[in-house]
């Protein structure tokens, strides 16, 4: 290890801002080692884009990416706000009827609004590949990282409806998993953490690619950033 990969490495450990300033995939996670998806006084936000909207092309278009970007994730920000709002509405007026219908919406629309807050600061228009640590557990975990690979994509296009294909780190077996999750919250493991989550609502893919869900998650795997994906299980284990 070199000095500058020991500071990084120190920096990581004790939850200092490790991160260069130039670094905009770095600014959404914060000192904590988690995603900013909040202000300070609580309520949700919509980061920008790490990234210009033309710069995941050929392989992700711009105008699905602004969309998604805008449209999709900026709704489920919005509605995670409301039904927050509503909880303390429902909770005010001690009619309790409708608790669980915003309960649920909260659950889809912030699942929604986490994976998409990761999902953006996955992807990168330089190729990478798995390094370090990382590396060294997914080998230990799936054999290669052709495999696990394999696996991801294969997990990633034969979920049933809308979805993410999520590779996580898991404290509480100290190993890496690949989940299916149905819409943003369905089919979870409880305390796994995502390091590298793929969309595969149509509306992450259907305007360039159609019905090919399947080309378009090989496509995907040509822009993940995977020192974000490192990055982030240096990060989940300080959480073991
Ligand atoms: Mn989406």
């Amino acid at each position: 290890m070199d000095r500058k990969e020991f500071l990084k490495t120190s920096a990581i450990l004790t939850g200092a801002t490790i991160f260069p300033s130039n670094s905009v995939f770095a600014e959404n996670i914060n000192n904590n080692g988690i995603d900013k998806l909040t202000d300070e006084n609580g309520n949700f936000i919509h980061q920008p884009l790490p990234y210009n909207t033309d710069d995941l092309e050929p392989f992700m278009d711009e105008e699905t990416l602004l969309l998604h970007h805008s449209f999709h994730h900026g709704g489920a920000v919005k509605g995670a706000n409301k039904d927050i709002e509503m909880i303390k509405k429902v909770m005010d007026s001690g009619d309790l009827i409708m608790a669980d219908h915003w309960t649920k919406k909260l659950s889809f629309h912030l699942s929604s609004h986490i994976l998409h807050s990761i999902f953006w600061t996955n992807l990168a228009k330089k190729k990478s590949q798995p390094t370090g640590n990382l590396l060294k557990r997914i080998e230990k975990d799936f054999g290669s990282t052709n495999k696990m690979q394999r696996l991801l994509a294969k997990l990633s296009k034969s979920i049933e409806g809308s979805g993410w294909g999520i590779l996580a780190y898991q404290p509480y077996s100290d190993n890496l998993v690949v989940l299916q999750c149905e819409n943003h919250q369905k089919l979870t493991v409880w305390g796994a953490i995502p390091l590298l989550v793929i969309d595969v609502w149509e509306h992450a893919y259907y305007l360039k690619y159609k019905n090919k869900r399947g080309d378009f998650v090989d496509a995907l795997m040509n822009i993940v950033n995977w020192d974000n994906v490192a990055q982030r299980y240096d990060i989940a284990l300080r959480l073991k």
